[in-house]
C-alpha cells in the first residue's frame, strides 16, 4: 500500500515539475523584435512536413527564393508531440508550427509570415504582394480567406482555411493508426489545448469506419464550407485568368496552392472536382502543380502519409458507409 502510494505521489509530482517546464500561451500574431532566438542563418523556418500552415510557408519561401535553414518538427499525426517539448516552446509557447525566425525573431502565424517575408525580399516580394491598392485588397482578401485565424476548430469563419482542419480528420485518423497510444497520452497531459489531443484519440479509438457522430458533423460542416468557397474562386476564375487575382502570381496563389494541394493529399478532388464539377479551380490547380515552388516545396510526401492515403482509399472502396459518410451522394 505504502509502495503505491509512494508511487502515485511520485508520478504527480513529476507531472507537476514537467508541467511547469511546459508553459503554454497565446502569442500575437506577426513580429516579434523583442524576442531572441539563437539562429545560424538570417532566415529559419520550424515546420512540419504535412501541416497545412508549413506548407503556405514553404511555398511562399520558394515563390520569393530566399534560402532558409528548416528545422523538421513533428506533430502526432507524423509520430509524436515534438511542438510540445520544452525546447520547441521557447520557440513557440503558442506550441504551434510554422514558425518563421528572421535575424532570430520570431514571425508568428503563417499568414503574417508569408506577407512579412514578401515584403523584406524585394521586387519578387512586391509583385507577390500585388501592384494596385486595388490588388492589394483583393490579394490581402484571398490571403485570409485561406488563413486559419484564431482557434482553428470554432465553425464561426466560414472560409477555406478553417475548413481545411475538418477535412483532414480522414487522413490524419488512418496516420493515427500507425502512432502508438503513449505519444497521444503526452498530448493529453500537457497541450494547452486539450480538445485536440482528445479529438485524436477519439479519432484513433474508433478509426475511420466508426468516427464519432460529432467528428462526422465536422467533417460535413467543412465539406459544405468548402464546397462554397471553390464556388467563389470558379466565379473568379471564370474570366479565363491564369491566377485567382489575374495574370500575376501573388500570395492568394500562395494560398490556394496549399488548400489545393491539401484536398489532393486527403484524397477529395474525386468529390468537389470530378463529373465536371468547377472545370475552372480544376485547371487552375494543375497549372498550380506546374510552378518550381510546387517541386520544391510539396511534392514530398511521407511514408506514414502515402500508407494512410492506401488505408483511406481502401477504406472507401469496401465500405460503402464510409464513403457515404465522407463523400454523400
Ligand atoms: N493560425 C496558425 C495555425 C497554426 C496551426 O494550427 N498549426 C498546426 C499545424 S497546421 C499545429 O501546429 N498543430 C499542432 C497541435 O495542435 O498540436 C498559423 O496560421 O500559423
Amino acid at each position: 500500500m505504502y509502495i503505491l502510494l509512494l508511487i502515485l505521489f511520485g508520478l504527480l509530482g513529476w507531472y507537476a515539475y514537467e508541467k511547469k517546464q511546459r508553459p503554454t500561451h497565446a502569442v500575437e500574431p506577426g513580429l516579434h523584435e523583442e524576442i531572441e532566438i539563437p539562429h545560424d542563418q538570417e532566415w529559419e523556418v520550424y515546420q512540419n512536413q504535412i501541416s497545412l500552415c508549413s506548407k503556405k510557408l514553404r511555398v511562399c519561401m520558394a515563390e520569393l527564393d530566399l534560402p532558409y535553414q528548416s528545422h523538421h518538427v513533428d506533430l502526432i499525426e507524423t509520430r509524436s508531440y515534438e511542438n510540445l517539448s520544452r525546447e520547441f516552446l521557447k520557440i513557440n509557447p503558442a506550441f504551434t508550427v510554422p514558425v518563421l525566425i528572421h535575424n532570430g525573431h520570431p514571425v508568428y502565424e503563417s499568414h503574417e509570415q508569408i506577407v512579412y517575408a514578401a515584403e523584406q525580399a524585394g521586387q519578387k516580394g512586391r509583385s507577390l504582394l500585388g501592384s494596385t491598392p486595388e490588388h492589394r485588397d483583393q490579394i490581402a482578401r484571398w490571403v485570409d480567406e485561406t488563413a486559419i485565424k484564431g482557434d482553428p476548430l470554432s465553425s464561426d469563419r466560414k472560409t477555406a482555411g478553417h475548413a481545411a482542419p475538418g477535412l483532414t480528420i480522414p487522413i490524419f485518423t488512418c496516420m493515427l493508426n500507425y502512432i502508438p497510444w503513449w505519444r497521444i497520452g503526452e498530448g493529453i497531459l500537457f497541450h494547452g489545448d486539450r480538445r485536440r489531443p482528445l479529438a485524436f484519440a477519439a479519432m484513433k479509438a474508433r478509426g475511420i469506419h466508426k468516427l464519432p457522430p460529432p467528428i462526422q458533423a465536422i467533417i460535413a460542416h467543412a465539406r459544405k464550407d468548402m464546397s462554397l468557397r471553390l464556388d467563389a474562386a470558379e466565379q473568379d476564375l471564370d474570366d479565363g485568368r491564369t491566377w485567382i487575382c489575374g495574370d500575376v502570381f501573388t500570395l492568394a496563389d500562395v494560398g490556394w496552392m496549399a488548400i489545393l494541394e491539401r484536398l489532393d493529399e486527403v484524397d477529395w478532388t474525386g468529390f468537389f472536382f470530378g463529373q465536371g464539377q468547377r472545370p475552372k479551380t480544376l485547371a487552375y490547380w494543375k497549372r498550380l502543380q506546374e510552378r518550381p515552388s510546387y517541386q520544391t516545396a510539396l511534392s514530398q510526401r511521407s511514408a506514414v502519409h502515402l500508407r494512410a492515403l492506401e488505408d483511406l482509399k481502401k477504406a472507401k472502396q469496401i465500405a460503402p458507409e464510409v464513403r457515404e459518410m465522407l463523400e454523400p451522394s
